[in-house]
């Protein structure tokens, strides 16, 4: 602290046109961020001086055209004397040289905005005029510049009472686009400089407001915690805080930090890095994290507080936690779309070695609290276990109502995967009975058809809703049509359509096959959608019965029912609906996937199958699906 300074400490770099040339390189850009970052700068070299314990008040003028600006402290005053190797003194030095350090740089932690803490020559390089003015030894002295080059050499105006450095600057309007400085934003920052600099006292005068604000906290960090928690208004878990000050370690760091847990239910941690915030966290956070864990764990364990049935998540353990976290490191590295995430690997096993033991200390030291801490620590894990319970409760419920909300006249299957599912449309009332009763409740679906089905070729998607028939459809095969077609959705793996052979199952079929077709085209692509074939004639000889699916079947039962010398006259009866027919039938002729016919629709030919359906379609419905028929006798897989 007796140390003292002369100009030749400082060593002299480079002289500042690269920084007007590549303002970004070194404040990160010319916008709001980068203007503040001049401030930052400048404060943060009072800061230093008031850190060291050379000053106690920092006083920032914000002028009333907001574009330009006066910071102060009331510190030793920066030296005038004479460099004798450059004949510049020690202030003309600072401001005009790019990096010029000295002793006074390597006992400091310079780095406003995580930028190399590039100091006030830059503030200069980048001012369209700037006036440094120092009080020592009973003298008052100044130096004027312009864009970085000073116009005079340092001047005594007169005496002085009492010591300090004021720096008066004007961002340079040829730099950046705008200049006005944002009150908010700098009352904010020196807010934190009050709370991360204990003691130190920080005036904000916005002249143009005319209104003058004073920040200043003599218990730092535990003042912000209280301020912290009282804004967020959740009742506090325990007192005293945890409070942990460590100056200067090997590695010349510094760390300070304080923690609460709270009844809120999440973490709120604030940390800095050398003052600046670190809003993205990084190391220095993890390694708190993994300290506070790790001690807590500790202590839970030492004294068998572990509770029974729960197990303490990491995240259980800081629910409500609350604190902030300000270190001081030499050389920090920042990441970071906003350079606001601490990246120095060696920082997180610091912080973790720094925290754990005097957490732990503080935690058998303070009973009350820390049994206070694992009460709230064991109702978050417990919270989160019967909300994860409640979760799937939910989870459940929603499945429940998404079958609510399915067509009331779908009698739907239990399988879960759709692979196992098959979807039966079939036509009429009657027919839906009977397959409703001989179906295998696990597979298979009956949809039965009322009213009629929109022919909806040429429809528009939103006009197709609008037939009940097909928005059950739709609603029954869930993953929706058209544009909204998602079939990850989809709850069947087949879908037939079992209709009755004549001329209105027919048209029914047509239609059916026509929406399919136009608005859920890859479901007839990837080969999911088939016909049912529902026996045509009924052949009883003697006391048997046989069903025959058409003709040539017909006969041939007929071949070989006499071929195996029966004698008595057979009946034909021509197939009169579906709904007539017995659940056992329907199930041995038509559902039962063992013994059934299926016939697979298949568009491998598209351009032609568009020209079929346009051809067909609208004048003659049952023409067409005679067409289908037709060909599918010939070839087992419909081939449209
Ligand atoms: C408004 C911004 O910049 N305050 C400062 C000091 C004090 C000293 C100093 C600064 C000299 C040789 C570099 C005084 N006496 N506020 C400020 N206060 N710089 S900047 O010295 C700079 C060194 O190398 C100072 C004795 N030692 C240091």
């Amino acid at each position: 602290m007796a140390q003292t300074y002369t100009a030749k400490d400082i060593t002299v770099l480079e002289g500042l046109d690269p920084v007007r040339k590549r303002p970004g390189m070194y404040i990160g850009g010319v916008g709001s961020p980068g203007l503040h970052h001049l401030v930052w700068e400048i404060l943060d070299n009072a800061v230093d001086e008031a850190m060291n314990g050379h000053a106690g008040n920092i006083h920032v003028q914000l002028h009333a055209d907001r574009s330009s600006i006066t910071v102060a402290d009331d510190g030793r005053g920066v030296p005038v004397d004479r460099h004798p190797r450059s004949g510049k003194s020690a202030l003309e030095v600072i401001f005009t040289t790019l990096h010029a350090g000295g002793k006074f740089e390597h006992r400091t932690y310079r780095t406003a905005g995580g930028l190399h803490g590039v100091g006030a020559s830059v503030v200069n390089a980048l001012s369209a005029e700037l006036v440094a003015t120092s009080k020592r030894d009973g003298r008052l002295w100044e130096q004027r510049f312009r864009r970085g080059r000073p116009l005079a050499k340092p001047r005594q105006l007169g005496s002085a009472r009492g010591t300090g450095t004021a720096v008066f600057f004007r961002p340079d309007p040829q730099i950046f686009p705008k200049t006005e400085f944002d009150p908010a934003v700098i009352a904010e920052r020196l807010e934190v400089v009050s709370y991360l600099h204990k003691g130190v006292r920080v005036v904000f005068d916005d002249e143009g407001r005319g209104e003058k604000r004073v920040f200043q906290h003599a218990d730092g960090l535990q003042d912000y915690l209280t301020h912290i928690v009282g804004a967020r208004r959740a009742p506090t878990v325990h007192e005293p805080v945890f409070a942990l000050g460590k100056d200067h370690d090997e590695t010349g760091s510094r760390v300070n930090l304080v923690l609460q847990w709270t009844e809120a239910t999440d973490e709120h941690v604030r940390s800095y890095v050398n003052g600046v915030p670190t809003g993205s966290g990084g190391t220095h956070e993890n390694g708190l994290r993994a300290g506070v864990g790790k001690a807590v764990r500790n202590f839970i364990e030492t004294h068998g507080l572990s509770p029974k049935g729960v197990t303490l998540a990491a995240d259980d353990i800081r629910e409500g936690l609350t604190g902030v976290l300000s270190i001081f490191v030499r050389d920090p590295q920042f990441q970071g779309q906003t350079k606001d995430r601490l990246n120095n690997p060696e920082t997180a096993a610091a912080i973790d070695s720094a925290v754990r033991p005097a957490l732990e200390h503080w935690l058998n030291q303070n009973i009350s609290a820390a049994r206070a801490i694992v009460a709230r620590i064991v109702i978050a894990a417990r919270a989160r276990e019967a909300s994860r319970a409640a979760q799937q409760e939910v989870t459940r419920k929603g499945v429940a109502a998404a079958r609510l909300s399915l067509p009331g006249k779908l009698s739907d299957c239990s399988a879960r995967t759709a692979a196992d599912r098959e979807l039966f449309i079939v036509e009429g009332d009657s027919a839906g009975g009977s397959a409703k009763q001989a179906r295998d409740r696990r597979r298979q679906a009956i949809l039965p058809l009322r009213g009629k089905v929109l022919n909806t070729e040429n429809v528009a998607p939103a006009k197709v809703l609008e037939n009940k028939e097909l928005s059950d459809l739709v609603t029954a095969l869930g993953c929706g049509f058209g544009k909204t077609l998602n079939l990850e959705k989809l709850r069947y793996g087949k879908i037939i359509i079992l209709a009755d052979a004549d001329s209105d199952g027919n048209h029914i079929a047509t239609l059916l096959l026509t929406f399919l077709y136009r608005h859920l085209p890859p479901l007839i692509q990837q080969g999911r959608v088939y016909l049912a074939q529902p026996p045509l004639y009924r052949v009883d000889i003697g006391k048997e019965t046989f069903w025959a699916l058409d003709e040539p079947h017909r006969d041939r039962i007929l071949d070989r029912v006499a071929h195996n010398g029966h004698r008595g006259k057979a009946e034909i009866t021509r197939f009169k609906g579906l709904g007539e027919m017995m659940p056992k039938v329907l199930w041995d002729t038509t559902l039962n996937p063992e013994t059934r016919r299926l016939l697979r629709v298949d568009v491998s030919d598209r351009l032609l199958t568009d020209q079929v359906m346009n051809g067909l379609m609208g004048r003659d419905a049952s023409a067409r699906f005679q067409f289908i028929m037709e060909r599918a006798d010939q070839v087992q897989d419909l081939d449209v």
